[in-house]
């Protein structure tokens, strides 16, 4: 039987890395080639990606890995969804923005004035989140750049441009922008309602198809796979579920929390749970709620840092988890004003005294408070998600960087009262590396295929409650 290697970009929103994955019928193993930090940064008009430094990363790591996997098949890209850069004549205009800049807020209200939330809804069966695209193009018609540009890329399309000179948008990912229509093609109708040209979006291409070659490791040219170039699709496709019904939380700066449906949910009580209808690899539909994810606990340890730089994470995860139950309160992780980047624990603890809760008195107690605030908005969501499609979900699959983090899972599995299944932690690169390998011709199946290689290789931990 073939086996066979190819990498997989992952960039995450505080770090990327280039991946192998060696894949057989039943072989899958990840080998580390390259980590990088992405760090963004900040201009006087706003926030910004490091987008030329995660390129050359990005094609630092592909050369290397094709030197250690000599052969290599396939190279594909994901990152997180909705940001993208603007380009005229093939050229980028500008920096591309980082979601978490405020700019969005006057997009919000330009486009609400043509087309409310319920409106968009019934277009695009989105959660309302105040930077997809479609708000994000909006403040940049009101700057003025829009008027200038000719196409519109999403940034791991944007990278895939330029390793291969073609330009594609993927259709996981452009499942994000609030232009797609829940089937999946476009929606030139909202498009028109909102002003936005047509040819400023290129043609769709689905995960598995290819969008050229690249010339990054000079010995070979590589083929460029679409991937689920959008993060939490890749992440998705690689849960180990075996069973028929279940829940997964996509862990990491945010927790994406849903389940997998073959058809979209676009009732008006879908839309005010905040709950999403993204395209999944294969044609299926992520529905899922973003819940604000370690982003709380990665922002507080930072903040704390700036004036304490012994603080280290695996030291208060320690003492959060003897932290008593019921003694510290939950909050509302949903809430706004903890999007922007900034000192969360100030933050929460205005949120509680807004309300008349007791503020956590230690950097402990915060971090306890925090992870039972996420496990309370997982068990939430959970059940919310089972009472808008009609389906019961027995065990909960925690994939990602949070699944390494034994606390939260205990903490979920206590929640949601259902078992939880953690791993595997490099869900996304894994989802990436098997839609690479199936369209390759390693591995052969659909999604349960996959997903059973995926369990049959990896290394998962089961945590009940109690
Ligand atoms: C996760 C993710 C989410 C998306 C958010 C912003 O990394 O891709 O799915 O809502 O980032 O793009």
């Amino acid at each position: 039987t073939a086996h066979g290697s190819v990498a997989a970009v992952d960039l995450g929103a505080s770090g990327g890395r280039v991946m192998l994955g060696h894949v057989g019928e039943h072989e899958l193993r990840l080998e580390t080639v390259a980590r990088f930090e992405n760090e963004p940064v900040r201009t006087p008009d706003g926030l910004h990606w490091n987008i030329l430094e995660l390129y050359r990363r990005l094609r630092e790591g592909v050369a290397e890995a094709a030197i250690r996997a000599p052969g290599l098949l396939s190279v594909g890209i994901d990152s997180w969804a909705v940001d993208y850069g603007l380009l005229r004549a093939g050229t980028l205009l500008g920096v591309p923005y980082h979601y978490r800049d405020s700019r969005t807020a006057d997009g919000v209200r330009d486009v609400h004035a043509v087309a409310g939330p319920e409106e968009l809804y019934r277009h695009n069966g989105l959660q309302h989140l105040p930077f997809n695209t479609l708000f994000q193009l909006a403040a940049d018609r009101r700057t003025g750049l829009l008027d200038v540009a000719d196409r519109v890329l999403l940034l791991p399309d944007l990278l895939a441009y330029w390793l291969t000179g073609v330009q594609v948008a993927e259709r996981t990912n452009a499942s994000t922008t609030g232009l797609l229509d829940p089937g999946g093609a476009w929606n030139q109708a909202l498009m028109e309602q909102l002003d936005l040209d047509r040819s400023l979006f290129p043609t769709l291409v689905s995960p598995g198809d290819t969008i050229g070659e690249t010339d990054a490791h000079d010995e070979h040219r590589i083929r460029v796979t679409a991937a689920g170039s959008h993060d939490t699709a890749s992440a998705v496709a690689a849960v180990p579920a075996a069973e028929e019904s279940f829940a997964y939380i996509s862990c990491g700066t945010w927790s994406l929390v849903g389940v997998e449906l073959d058809e979209p949910v676009l009732s008006e009580e879908s839309r005010a749970a905040g709950f999403t209808n993204e395209l999944g690899v294969d044609g299926r539909i992520r529905y899922l709620h973003n819940v604000t994810g370690l982003w709380l606990l990665s922002e507080s340890v930072a903040h704390w840092r700036r004036s304490d730089p012994t603080v280290e994470l695996s030291t208060l995860l320690a003492q959060a988890a003897d932290v008593p139950p019921g003694r510290v309160p939950v909050f509302d992780t949903d809430d706004e004003r903890f999007l922007p980047p900034g000192d969360m624990p100030t933050r929460i603890a205005a949120w509680l005294s807004e309300r008349d809760l007791p503020v956590p008195g230690t950097r402990a107690e915060f971090v306890r408070c925090i992870l039972e605030s996420l496990a309370d908005a997982y068990a939430r969501t959970i059940t919310t998600a089972e009472k808008l499609t009609g389906r019961s979900v027995p065990v909960v699959h925690v994939v990602g960087g949070g699944s390494r983090n034994t606390l939260l899972c205990r903490l979920t599995a206590e929640r949601t009262g259902r078992p939880v299944i953690a791993g595997p932690v490099e869900a996304t690169a894994t989802g990436n590396v098997l839609v690479q390998a199936r369209a390759a011709g390693l591995i052969h199946g659909g999604l349960d295929e996959l997903r059973s290689l995926v369990r049959r290789t990896q290394n998962l931990k089961t945590h009940l409650p109690s």
